[in-house]
């Protein structure tokens, strides 16, 4: 058993050399003696700690400070630059600190229309950052719309701290006008959470809630503060970040070498290797580390919708998303493996179908930083706890000395033949906008773009078509939140104003938060949102198609579709209604170009289906909507002139090496 090494994480050392380092630590048994001198260090600067200067607040010679100014210094020690929020009377001297961190320019602060929206535009900024988001949102019913976004952060571990304002203390627990325990509410879908009952405590409480959100599996906190904790006077004392190590609270374990090495023994024996991967490689930033280690020994991926980016689509070892709506290819793949790989993935049941047919001819290994995630849904033969970047890094290490050569071939041009055989759907080249075409559409018109989605067949489809890197994609997976991909995509423009962002919306999907073209107008944010408008809940159609003998309850949206173009101009930003096939590509790429925000509204084929798909209930195996062979065979005819294989006439793109035909 090892020990924890906080300066090792904390500095963030790159992953080889953190190896190398706790490696030799290893050798001349130093560890636990390193490991009790930085505790001690710790809890020296935390006992000592003297404030840096940052703003007035130090310069007053740390006389009295309000709660609400406390927190906007503590704030900015974390590093926040921007803040999500929208104000109401519980937290008005937090607002009133604000506004002065804000006139001094300290801090940003992002008026959204709606709490939800504010939370989900924190969610946004860390995924595409690596940071953590913060949102604001006033006690009662601004505490209570943050729910939906502090639920969809948590399922998805996005590190965010969430602050809300509370009825002063001697109102709580009387009912008072807008009292909600918030604390309550939220206590399943917070990693932890606070009520500051003394001002004092501030500081402190909010360097735990920054390691907390942001250490092990990231994850949402919460701290509410009541009115008149903001309002007292008190003798602050800063709190360096880091310094407050919560009680009760570790730092992940390194990896232990010897599940290393027990993971290599299965991985040197398999014949059929596949590695799955999870949210949790963007997170720890082990995409590097990750593609070194499957390049130097030849083993397919596949990712989920969190994982998307972490491995390079278009690379000829991936197979693409699996799952309900993954590739029938990566279906195939995680059915018929030996070993399953899964590195900072969950076994999610949208990823798995029917949980015991789900990669039943397989060993696994499972790399994770969550102890609760081990054995949950699947038992794994080896589990490598700790940080994945880092357990990566050794894998490729010892792989090394080890001279590991792995024969995969023989199962690398397995897969090729699947992919061969079942490509995703080519949408046909005339009549209506198919909405796969869509997607196609927006992958030529905008390489390197931020994508954010809504929830439905939009997302399956933009999942399916759509390359990205890593922290370039940002949908909600775990929760599966209608109404996200706007406010997530407004987080992730303020957080990166250069880039290209792009939210892929659904027609019902973008009315759950419709009122946020108002902050982004406001705000001049250049986001592209685009309608994949087929008058439905397509999804849930396409569930009642399926499973419900076509009783179509209450998922029709054309009666009362609003007029898109109207709304876009009411709000003050670019429209743009694409109808007919003809236009799409130029009208698209157009308005992608258009240096203002736009709205952008396609109408496409209203009933089409999303395929492949595994029906619930039934083993990834059994996915239905994919071509037979015959099909398919008949249609070879098309050469890919970057790698040279034989690929469906109908293909845009060489599902072999991603490459445009
Ligand atoms: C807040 C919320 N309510 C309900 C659902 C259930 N649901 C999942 S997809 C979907 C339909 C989405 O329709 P749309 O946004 O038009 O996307 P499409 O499937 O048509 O592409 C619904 C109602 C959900 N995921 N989230
Ligand atoms: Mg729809």
């Amino acid at each position: 058993m090892f020990f924890n090494l906080y300066f090792l994480v904390f500095l963030k050392l790159p992953g080889h050399f953190a190896c190398h380092l706790y490696g030799l630590m290893h050798k001349l048994c130093l560890l636990p003696l390193i490991l009790r001198i930085t505790h001690a260090l710790q809890l020296i600067v935390t006992l000592t700690s003297s404030p840096k200067s940052v703003g007035d607040i130090e310069n007053q010679d740390l006389g009295l400070v309000s709660g609400a100014d406390a927190l906007m210094d503590a704030l900015r020690r974390h590093g926040v630059d921007t803040i999500f929020g929208y104000p109401g009377g519980a937290i008005l001297p937090i607002y009133d600190a604000l506004h002065k961190a804000e006139s001094k320019g300290w801090l940003k602060h992002i008026l959204v229309r709606h709490e939800q929206a504010g939370a989900h535009a924190a969610d946004g900024y860390a995924r595409a950052t690596g940071k953590v988001g913060v949102c604001f949102g006033t006690s009662g019913p601004g505490a209570t719309n943050l729910v939906t976004g502090i639920a969809t952060a948590q399922m998805d571990s996005v590190p965010m701290v969430v602050v809300t304002g509370q009825v002063p203390r001697p109102a709580i627990g009387t009912d008072a006008f807008q009292e909600i325990d918030i604390f309550g509410v939220t206590l399943p879908i917070v990693k932890h959470s606070w009520v500051v009952r003394d001002p004092a405590d501030l500081a402190s409480v909010v360097a735990q809630a920054f390691l907390i959100a942001l250490s092990g599996r990231p994850g949402p906190v919460l701290i509410d503060i009541p009115k008149d904790v903001g309002q007292e006077l008190f003798p602050y004392v800063p709190v360096e970040p880091g310094s407050v190590v919560p009680p009760g609270f570790s730092l992940p374990n390194l990896p232990d070498p010897l599940d290393i090495t027990s993971a290599l023994d299965l991985i040197e024996n398999a014949q059929r290797p596949l590695m799955y991967v999870g949210g949790g490689v963007i997170s720890a930033g082990a995409h590097k580390s990750l593609a070194a280690f499957v390049k130097r020994h030849q083993l397919p991926v596949t990712t989920t919708l969190m994982g998307k980016g972490a491995f390079d689509e278009c690379d000829p070892l991936s197979v693409g998303m699996l799952g309900m709506h993954g590739t029938a290819y990566a279906n195939y793949a995680v059915t018929e493996c030996d070993l399953l790989i899964s590195v900072g993935a969950r076994f999610d049941d949208r990823v798995t179908g029917k949980l015991d047919a789900f990669a039943s001819k397989a060993k696994v290994i499972h790399f994770e930083i969550d102890p609760a995630e081990v054995g949950k849904n699947r038992r794994a033969d080896v589990v490598v706890l700790g940080d994945v970047a880092i357990a990566l890094e050794m894998l490729l290490e010892f792989s090394k000395q080890r001279n590991l050569h792995l024969k995969t071939s023989a199962w690398l041009e397995r897969i090729h033949e699947w992919k061969q055989r079942y490509p995703l759907m080519s949408p046909p080249k005339d009549g209506e906008i198919y909405p796969q075409e869509v997607l196609l559409a927006i992958r030529d018109l905008a390489q390197g773009a931020f994508l954010t989605t809504d929830v439905g067949q939009h997302q399956m489809w933009a999942a399916q078509y759509l390359r990205n890197a890593p922290r370039q994609w940002a949908s909600s997976s775990g929760l599966g939140t209608m109404g996200y991909g706007m406010p997530a995509a407004l987080g992730v423009q303020v957080a990166l104003p250069k880039e290209k962002v792009i939210c892929i919306a659904g027609d019902a999907s973008i009315l759950m938060n419709i009122q946020e073209l108002g902050t982004i107008a406001q705000y001049k944010l250049p986001i592209k949102v685009v309608i994949v408008n087929n008058q439905w809940q397509g999804m849930v159609r396409q569930w009642q198609e399926s499973f419900y003998e076509e009783r179509y309850s209450a998922t029709d949206m054309l009666p009362g579709m609003p007029d898109f173009m109207q709304l876009a101009n009411a709000f003050g930003i670019g429209g743009s209604l694409i109808t007919e096939r003809e236009n799409l590509m130029s009208e698209l790429e157009a308005s992608l170009n258009d240096p203002r925000p736009m709205l952008i509204d396609v109408h496409v084929r209203r009933g089409e289906n999303c395929y492949p798909m595994v029906p619930p209930g039934k083993s990834n195996a059994e996915m239905v909507g994919i071509p037979s062979y015959h099909e398919k065979s008949a249609a070879i005819s098309r050469k890919c002139n970057s790698c040279g294989t034989n690929n469906a006439y109908s293909n845009r793109y060489c599902p072999d090496c991603g490459n445009q035909l």
